[in-house]
């Protein structure tokens, strides 16, 4: 494959000044128009072609200012037009006819049918998949469509922009005419037609701008559409108060899909959904799917400005959208529901899914300077480090320039797509900060570690901490240079008040209120006055994303764990003891993993999980032990999952067994069948409870209560936590195999809960779960065409079950390579996705390390691999 590199970036030859689009609909085929109006850029010879990318395109007429153009004047392959003598000046129309077959398109990337429906996904270069254009983020336009079909098979047809004209063709045929006036690049480009249901309703903006909503679903499921329109419209509300921003246009239209590849995409005015992202009522979908569709929906809507209104000059800068989105949609959920749960819930998924891409194989930074396939930059890296960049931003200028910075952007780049330099500048201007070491962290990968020591001398009453960063060259070789890390902290007394922050710094850091912003390699601060020795509560709220280095005595982290006023801080130092015991037990190959946890560790957490002061969904984050991988993660070297599974099961127990009463009790106060609201304390109480349940039957070994409480739940929540345990912990219980084909039986029509049976019976961890696998991948609802179904089996299995997929064996490795290179054929951007999960292969024992690096092998060699999974897995292998 070719690389491509920021460095050679230059804009194009060609001005792009509007696009006319006719797209026309049929069985099995569909004729597409593209009119564009071009014009040669000044001081671009008029020897130089137009050159148009392309994607398995068929050409079938090509016009200049609507004279057919002579076939010696141009070249069109499936992956290129290029065109010859075009005017040295003046503008002029180009006419492109394509013809694609959107039923064959099983990508999912340009025009495709999912369940009869037509639909496109253009980001971030299917667009040329439709017609041949100048697909990249820094060509913007206006564009008119037409689209045209039938009126039985597509009654409802939906472009971007606003609905001008709809009519009747003839032929039991229609057409419907879309205007998007705000000048957009080519990913953003969205059209829908189908027979689908609809909700609509009014929203009104801060400025009077009257909107009409719409969510389209697939036929008999708009109900199930509700909760996304009320997230929708508290999106909209919460952007207006917080960041100032009104939506633009008269619609605003959401179309749920079956067959997607991501969670959803923000093509403007029509945003189109992995249905999973939509569709919820409390019979088949969980409170975590609750969550995830008002975070998906708000994400989507906050991108009309992050990422519609303000672009990408080119993919390289993809974090300039995809991180501030993810920081806006964070502080919307922080806002919505509560900050520390949901700084929790940001923290480990950081932790779980980009700390390893950071420190591994398939290491970039935010910005990348290289790429052979974009599609898998779409990365936890671009996401959600881009987000803490941009929370730290937040952190370092506080929330007045920090507005003041975001209003700016807004200002100075409305309609123009732009760089990571021209972000920073703005909050550089706002604030009169210089931010240039700052900006390192966009481009230097790898999670730094800061490291913390302590001293305390009682004579002269001072405390000293000393801080220091350090950043190890990985893979992509970016460079190790001192960043800028604002450390938040807090001095905790033994009573667990805050004491007195003020101290005096010695190297390179400041020190303003309780944020020490460590500028150079290390610096130390001294606290006086300090009668008795402080517990040091450092990185409040996780104020960088680092790997924290603390040589805090066992004392001060019980202290913290019970008493730290910073709650965050306080679920971090509980779950950091729990995280470092099961490391521990977990890594000896000789120590007894059957007792992993030491009994102050559990009666700290068993204090959070009792104190009836905090938020319940606090006590359930609390008590929830760390995930395998996360445990494996910190092991770092010679991992054996078998052990760490054994460690973190036994901890259930020991847990169970200690806390009982204290579980029990939480149980009494749970009311099951009490009203369902997705609300986030209504969500809170359930998880709390269904955390409880878990640690009873781990102590009692009796799938009693899951049995009962799997028969008489009436929400999907605590049916599904229920059918977990059952599936996880008591698989060979008659009634887990009873509980698991009635939840087949019950829905076995509804695709959403098929998922998740198929998922839950993918993360049992068992050394069979293989064989159970591949018995499911031959079930009829199985199919490698839905992305939905194959994350389910295969994706769930090959990241969630790590006794399963790590089977020493190797058999796991390999069946999971085996339905990888079947799906390259189908779905590329899905097989590469997926198969990043080889990428810690070092990380392991040497039997299985050598194992997954064969399976690697293996698969780099198979002909005529796409270029998506190739990229993967020969950077995985480097
Ligand atoms: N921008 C899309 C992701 C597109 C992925 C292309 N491979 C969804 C989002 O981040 O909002
Ligand atoms: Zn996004």
């Amino acid at each position: 494959g070719q690389t491509v590199k920021l460095s050679d970036y230059r804009p194009t030859d060609f001005d792009l000044h509007a696009v006319e689009l006719t797209i026309r609909l049929y069985e099995g085929r569909a004729a597409v128009r593209a009119q564009l109006s071009l014009s040669r850029r000044a001081g671009i010879a008029a020897t130089v072609p137009l050159r148009l990318d392309g994607d398995e395109l068929t050409l079938t007429s090509l016009a200049l200012d609507g004279e057919a153009v002579a076939s010696d004047r141009y070249t069109a392959t499936s992956d290129a037009l290029i065109v010859e003598d075009l005017p040295e000046s003046a503008r002029f129309a180009l006419t492109i006819e394509t013809e694609l077959v959107p039923e064959d398109n099983t990508q999912l990337s340009g025009l495709y049918r999912s369940n009869g429906i037509w639909c496109t996904q253009c980001e971030a270069e299917g667009f040329r998949r439709i017609t041949y254009f100048l697909d990249r983020p820094d060509v913007l336009a206006p564009y008119k469509v037409r689209v045209e079909a039938d009126k039985a098979a597509a009654p409802v047809l939906l472009s971007n922009g606003n609905p001008v004209e709809s009519g009747d063709l003839g032929d039991d045929r229609h057409f419907a005419v879309w205007d998007d006036p705000f000048n957009k690049p080519s990913y953003l480009f969205a059209m829908v037609a189908g027979d689908l249901d609809a909700v609509h309703e009014p929203f009104t903006t801060a400025s009077g701008r009257k909107v009409t909503l719409g969510i389209y679903t697939e036929k008999g499921r708009v109900h199930q559409a509700a909760y996304a329109m009320d997230a929708l419209k508290r999106s909209m509300l919460w952007d207006e108060r917080r960041f100032g921003r009104e939506y633009d246009l008269d619609v605003f239209n959401v179309v749920a899909i079956a067959d997607f590849n991501m969670g959803a995409m923000e093509n403007k005015g029509l945003n189109v959904f992995n249905h999973k992202y939509v569709l919820l009522d409390p019979d088949i979908a969980t409170d975590a799917d609750y969550a995830g569709v008002e975070t998906v929906i708000a994400h989507e809507y906050f991108h009309n400005w992050t990422g519609n209104r303000i672009t990408c000059r080119d993919w390289f800068q993809l974090c300039l959208k995809e991180g501030l989105t993810v920081y806006r949609d964070q502080e919307f959920s922080a806002d919505e529901r509560e900050q520390t749960v949901q700084r929790i819930g940001a923290v480990r998924r950081l932790k779980a899914h980009q700390f390893p891409e950071d420190q591994g194989p398939l290491q970039h930074p935010v910005r990348p300077s290289e790429y052979r396939e974009i599609n898998n930059f779409y990365t936890a890296t671009v996401y959600d480090k881009g987000a803490e960049l941009v929370r730290m931003i937040a952190t370092l200028l506080g929330r007045g320039d920090f507005r003041k910075g975001m209003d700016l952007y807004f200002e100075r780049h409305d309609g123009e797509a732009t760089t990571i330099e021209a972000f920073i500048a703005c909050f550089e201007a706002a604030s009169g900060t210089d931010l240039s070491q700052f900006a390192r962290w966009y481009a230097q990968a790898g999670t730094p570690t800061l490291t913390v020591r302590e001293a305390y001398d009682p004579a002269a009453r001072r405390f000293e901490v000393t801080l220091r960063q350090t950043l190890s060259e990985g893979a992509a070789g970016t460079g190790t240079a001192p960043m800028v890390m604002p450390v938040r902290f807090g001095l905790v007394g033994d009573n667990g008040a805050d004491g007195d922050p003020a101290g005096t710094v010695c190297g390179d850091a400041r020190i303003a209120d309780d944020l020490i912003v460590l500028t150079g390699k290390s610096a130390s601060v001294t606290f006086e006055n300090q009668p008795s020795r402080p517990h040091l509560s450092v990185l409040r709220d996780f104020s960088a994303p680092v790997t924290l280095d603390h040589d805090q005595d066992a004392a001060s982290r019980l202290t913290l764990a019970r008493l730290d006023p910073n709650l965050f801080n306080r679920w971090r130092a509980a779950s950091d003891l729990v995280g470092d015991a099961l490391a521990e037990a977990g890594k000896d190959p000789l120590g007894d993993s059957t007792q992993p946890l030491p009994d102050a560790v559990i009666d700290a957490l068993l204090a959070s999980a009792g104190d009836d002061a905090l938020d319940p969904a606090f006590r359930a984050q609390a008590i929830a032990l760390p995930a395998e991988m996360d445990i494996a993660r910190q092991i770092a070297v010679k991992v054996d999952p078998d052990r760490v599974h054994d460690a973190v099961e036994s901890a259930r127990q020991q847990i169970g067994k200690k806390g009982y009463p204290v579980f029990e009790r939480l149980r009494k106060g749970f009311d099951p069948r009490a009203a369902f609201s997705p609300d986030a304390a209504s969500a809170g109480t359930r998880a709390l409870a269904n955390t409880a349940l878990s640690y009873l039957t781990a102590a009692t070994q009796d799938p009693g209560s899951a049995l009962r409480q799997y028969d008489a739940a009436t929400n999907m929540t605590d049916r599904m936590a229920a059918l977990a345990i059952l599936a996880h912990h008591f698989p060979e219980e008659p009634g887990t195999a009873t509980a698991l084909d009635d939840l087949y039986r019950r829905f076995e029509h509804d695709d959403l809960v098929l998922d998740k049976w198929f998922a839950l019976q993918a993360s049992a961890p068992s050394h069979d779960a293989v064989e159970a696998v591949a018995r499911l991948a031959e079930h009829p609802h199985f199919t490698l065409r839905n992305p939905n179904r194959v994350r389910a089996l295969v994706g769930t299995f090959a990241t969630a079950n790590q006794v399963g997929f790590h089977r020493p064996d190797g058999v796991g490795y390999q069946w999971v390579a085996d339905k990888l290179a079947d799906l390259d054929t189908i779905n590329p951007q899905i097989a590469a996705r997926i198969a990043t999960t080889f990428r810690a292969w070092r990380s392991f024992e040497p039997a299985r390390r050598q194992k997954i690096e064969t399976t690697l092998r293996d698969l780099r060699d198979i002909k005529g691999l796409s270029k998506d999974l190739r990229d993967i897995v020969e950077r995985s292998l480097k």
